[in-house]
């Protein structure tokens, strides 16, 4: 009788010390973003959290933030640098800000299609990139995806460049898309995203412009009336975590993190992939007209004063490089 109460209490010992070891070790990663609940950025953040749940027995946590929950992306690039964030993922938008590095990959029709612009940045190109980033006080893990930007508003068609004529278009906090912008004769105004769906509401401004998932995740039927498929840019994703969570990591666990990240991105591409197949028709149908005709030789050249002023100011090694690979 004693040996089989000792034998219970050695058990229950055991059982308790190895729950109260992993449930004390169990880590709760904060994850951002500004897009809405399963959109294709939500997609990959929550591909990540199954995967690095999995790989880590449970130890690592992901608590996703969506919707600009904490903020728009440059507030979530800024925390991930003072540690306020664990992992983010966002468009390069106000990347260059951190990383002007990184300003090349939103020129204007630099990237001819979704595979050549996924085979560059999944490649030695990408991975310098990624580490140009991950020298400020950032850790770059992949490049995920946005998409294909287009140009929605609320006052007429866009057709051709002379229809931009001194519309209040939202960008991104991005020198090079503000650029593009002022030069096809629009009028631009950066703006974080989570800020964009009231000022279009309260028409403070009269458009934006964003890749199909993030049309229909914003429900942006609801304060814009005309969408053209200009696809003037590749907006691609990235994923970043906080050096201060990089630093605790181990290198098995720091292995974890990259092929979590990996999964997130096919998750990603994934939903961007079945967005692009459906989302026209769901726009059309929510009453939205659609220009699909679009003249994109005019655009490329209305925005072309763009690419002077970014070789003016950070040469052209890496641009005629991107260009090269797609020949
Ligand atoms: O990354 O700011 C934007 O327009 C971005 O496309 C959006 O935040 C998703």
């Amino acid at each position: 009788m004693f040996r089989f109460r000792s034998i219970v209490a050695v058990s229950v010992l055991a059982l308790s010390v190895s729950l109260a070891g992993s449930a004390m070790a169990q880590t709760v990663l904060n994850f951002g973003h500004t897009t809405a609940q399963n959109s294709h950025y939500s997609m990959g953040v929550q591909a990540f959290a199954k995967k690095i749940s999995e790989l880590s027995d449970g130890k690592f946590e992901v608590r996703e933030q969506a919707a600009g929950a904490l903020g728009g992306e440059r507030d979530l690039i800024e925390g991930l640098q003072i540690g306020s964030i664990e992992l983010v993922i966002s468009s390069t938008g106000p990347l260059g800000n951190f990383a002007p590095e990184t300003l090349v990959l939103d020129l204007p029709f630099l990237f001819k299609d979704y595979e050549a612009a996924r085979s560059i940045l999944d490649g030695e190109i990408g991975d310098e990139l990624l580490a140009k980033v991950s020298e400020n006080n950032l850790v770059a893990l992949a490049w995920s995806e946005n998409g294909f930007r287009h140009i929605t508003n609320s006052k007429h068609a866009i057709n051709t460049p002379a229809d931009l004529q001194g519309l209040k278009i939202r960008t991104m906090e991005n020198a090079v898309h503000i650029e593009a912008f002022t030069a096809a004769g629009a009028s631009p105004t950066p703006m974080a995203f989570p800020e964009v769906f009231a000022a279009l509401q309260q028409q403070v401004i009269d458009g934006q412009e964003n890749p199909i998932p993030v049309i229909t995740s914003a429900n942006m039927w609801e304060v814009q009336d005309h969408l053209t498929l200009t696809g003037h840019v590749y907006s691609p994703g990235i994923i970043l975590a906080s050096p201060s969570l990089w630093e605790t990591l181990s290198e098995e666990e720091k292995g974890w993190f990259e092929e979590a990240a990996d999964v997130a991105v096919a998750a990603t591409r994934k939903k961007v992939e079945e967005d692009e197949a459906g989302g026209v028709d769901k726009l059309r149908g929510h009453g939205m007209e659609v220009i699909e005709k679009v003249d994109v030789d005019a655009f490329r050249e209305a925005v072309g004063p763009a690419y002077k002023t970014f070789i003016a100011k950070h040469g052209d090694d890496m641009l005629t490089r991107i260009q090269d690979a797609q020949k």
